[in-house]
């Protein structure tokens, strides 16, 4: 890659932000608690796994029945059952 200076120091600059973003939420998290699971990636009930699983489920067939989730969905793309 030929990246020039100033584009290095931008992803430098913007790595750090990053960091600092993961940092905070981590902290304002501990402060928090419950919101802090609620954007824990990790977290079953976490609101944007929530919200991908509701949109994969009305994918799925149409109606928002729970009939799949989309951890399902990617299960069964990489086996190949559907
Ligand atoms: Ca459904």
């Amino acid at each position: 890659m030929n990246l020039s200076s100033a584009t290095q120091q931008k992803l430098i600059l913007g790595g750090l932000v990053l960091l600092v973003v993961v940092v905070a939420l981590r902290r304002a998290g501990e402060a928090v608690g419950e919101a802090a699971e609620a954007v824990d990636p990790t977290n079953r009930q976490n609101l944007f796994a929530r919200f991908a699983n509701r949109v994969t489920d009305i994918l799925d067939d149409g109606v928002q029945n729970d009939s799949n989730t989309l951890g399902t969905a990617i299960h069964q793309l990489i086996n190949g059952d559907s």
